[in-house]
Parts: C-alpha cells; structure tokens; sequence
C-alpha cells in the first residue's frame, strides 16, 4: 500500500524524515518548505502550487523523486531544490543515486547544488538521463514550461546553481 500524506492549502512547514515518511507527500498549494533526511525507498514530494522549497539533507535509498508545481498548468512562481553536501556523500562503490525532479521551470526555478568542489569540477552533462552528474548523483531535471513537458534541447545547466561545499 502506498502512503499518501497530504498538507494543507497554505503555506507548510514540514520535517520528513525517513521511515517516518508517507511514499508521497503531498504539500498542496502555499508556499511550502519541506526539509527532507534519509529518503526511504521511492519516496516523493510534490510541491504543488505556490512558491516551494525542498532542502534536501540526506538520502538513505538510492533514489528519490521531487515534484515542484502540481501537474495541472503552469506553476510560474519560484521553486527552489536545494542539495546538501550529505548527500554526494558514502555511496557504496558501483551504486548510483539519483534524483528525479519534475515540473521544472527554467525561467523561475533553481536547483543549487552543494557539493565538494572536486566534484563540481568533474561535474558531466547525463544527456541520456536528461541531468547532470555529479560525483555518483545524477540529477534528472524534467522541464516544464507552456507547451508542457520539453525533453529536447535541453542544457542540464540551465536553472542549476553550483556551490561547493565547506567553503565560505
Ligand atoms: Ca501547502
Ligand atoms: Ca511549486
């Protein structure tokens, strides 16, 4: 049975923390902030409308999906995905996370991304997986703007903000 949690029409606040967490959370409409620890398997948020922020501190799973507007039209307000340092972190040897973002818009969103400077550095485009890899973390990055779902021509650089990690 997948676990639904779903949040109110305004503005939340919410901590989701690993097997504590709903399969998919629902932050519903408002501008919502949402700090998540040690993703489980096949998690996901959706941010739907409204402003929302999604800090991303730590992953337990390998994979964990994002979803910043709310599937119906066009959420031209800002959304931020913020990737912390943790999470380009202790990834066994020969495994892979990666984080699914959907409903991208590349005229008001952005995802910054904290890591090691190295791996910034060494930082690929996954053409294939529509993203960017860094270190062993691919970030696929759906685009959504006015004609809907856009998987051609796409930059993987484009909305994404590089910060290195441990560094002021
Ligand atoms: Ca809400
Ligand atoms: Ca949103």
């Amino acid at each position: 049975m997948i676990v639904t949690a779903a949040y109110s029409d305004d503005g939340d606040l919410v901590r989701l923390v690993g097997e504590d967490a709903a399969a998919i959370s629902d932050l519903g409409p408002g501008d919502d902030a949402v700090l998540l620890y040690d993703t489980g398997v096949g998690q996901q948020v959706r941010g739907g409308s409204g402003a929302d922020t999604f800090l991303l501190c730590s992953m337990k799973d390998l994979s964990v999906t994002l979803t910043l507007g709310s599937f119906s039209g066009r959420d031209a307000v800002a959304d931020v995905v913020i990737i912390e340092a943790a999470v380009f972190a202790d990834i066994p040897t020969g495994m892979f996370r990666r984080i699914d973002i959907f409903e991208f818009d590349r005229d008001t969103d952005r995802i910054i991304i904290h890591a090691p400077r190295a791996l910034i550095g060494a930082r690929r485009a996954a053409i294939e997986l529509q993203g960017v890899r860094v270190g062993d973390v691919f970030v696929r990055i759906y685009r959504h703007d006015r004609l809907g779902t856009e998987r051609r021509s796409f930059d993987p650089e484009e909305g994404v903000v590089y910060v290195p990690a441990g560094e002021r």
